[in-house]
């Protein structure tokens, strides 16, 4: 009987395996460490399992990721290239993200952070409205969760401007794509939001170059991926006040080392990889429907694709 294989050590058990056998009751689920029988195992469910912990599967037909982001996946030395990846697009994790971008954009956009150190000093702080049609907001990479936090920012009256890898045609949106178009969509942003993949391309890219391509003064969130910022780039930048503050939710290692400059960064607000976590009764149904697809011999929904690794 095919059965499949719960690996994923960031998130608890018990609430998959109640959401996905309230999904299907008849699913063979087991949890990692206790396989049985590893030709029995033909879909391997995971999200920052163990790296090089042994993988053979012999009639494995599908890992499927339980985040939206499969980079932790793609870069596993013992992942089996000729296994087909699928991740989730699902409604409670891009709206949980854009909840997110909308907080962090909003809480710069009103001066929160100015008003909450006047009031820890007792002073009625005047300050002059903002704007909305002159905050410019900027998202790196324009996919499901990019395009959803454009469309929501965009409907509050920010002029919201995507960067992505082919072109977009998302109505009231700004496209830029591609190297050549990075530097002019920087220079017009105000708000950067990384929501990007990370891949060998995209690794690295908030960095002294692309930071000083942002006007003076510019904000940057970053939910996307540690890996896409160079820290000591960032810092320098916050340091020498050309970026106003940076919003931070993933990191390079992770949890973040106790020691690390960001924790007591005045111009850095930490959160812990929480910008939006997969709830399993929303996510268990797409799981359980590309379970059955592969088994059917059909293709998965949202198959990664190996050579863009995304
Ligand atoms: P998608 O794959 O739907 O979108 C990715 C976007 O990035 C696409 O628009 C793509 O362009 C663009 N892109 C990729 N590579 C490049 C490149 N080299 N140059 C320019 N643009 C590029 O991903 P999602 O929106 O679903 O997720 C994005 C990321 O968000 C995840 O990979 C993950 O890292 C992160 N995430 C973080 C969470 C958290 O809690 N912090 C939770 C969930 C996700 P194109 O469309 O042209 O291919
Ligand atoms: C994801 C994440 O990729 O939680 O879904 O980071």
């Amino acid at each position: 009987m095919p059965a499949v294989l719960f690996n994923a050590t960031f998130f608890d058990p018990a609430l998959w395996v109640d959401a996905l056998k309230g999904a299907d009751p008849a699913l063979e689920l087991r949890v990692w460490p206790e396989v049985g029988n590893r030709a029995e195992i033909d879909v391997v469910l995971g999200w920052g399992q163990p790296r090089n912990s042994d993988k053979t599967y012999p009639n494995l037909k599908l890992i499927q990721a339980l985040g939206a982001g499969v980079d932790h996946i793609m870069r596993d030395p013992a992942r089996p290239p000729e296994v087909p990846v699928a991740r989730l697009i699902d409604r409670a994790l891009t709206t949980g993200m854009s909840e997110y971008v909308l907080l962090a954009v909003l809480r710069y956009h009103r001066q929160l952070p100015l008003f909450e150190a006047a009031q820890a000093k007792a002073e009625w702080l005047d300050l002059a409205a903002p704007d909305t049609t002159k905050a410019r907001v900027g998202i790196l990479g324009l996919g499901a969760l990019g395009t959803d936090a454009a469309l929501k920012l965009s409907a509050l009256g920010f002029p919201v401007a995507g960067w992505s890898r082919t072109p977009k045609a998302v109505p009231g949106i700004e496209s830029f794509h591609g190297a050549d178009g990075l530097p002019r969509f920087l220079a017009r942003t105000q708000f950067l939001v990384c929501l990007l993949p990370l891949t060998p391309d995209t690794r690295g890219i908030i960095n002294a170059t692309t930071l000083s391509q942002l006007p003076a003064g510019a904000y940057v969130i970053n939910p996307g991926r540690g890996g896409h910022v160079v820290d000591e780039d960032l810092l320098a930048a916050l340091d020498s006040g050309h970026i106003a503050h940076a919003t931070l939710d993933v990191f390079n290692r992770e949890p973040l080392p106790t020691e690390h400059p960001y924790w007591r960064h005045p111009k850095v607000t930490v959160t812990p990889h929480s910008a939006s976590v997969t709830v399993p009764e929303s996510a268990a149904p797409q799981i359980v429907e590309n379970i059955r697809r592969v088994r059917e011999g059909l293709a998965p929904h949202n198959l990664v694709d190996p050579a863009r690794g995304y």
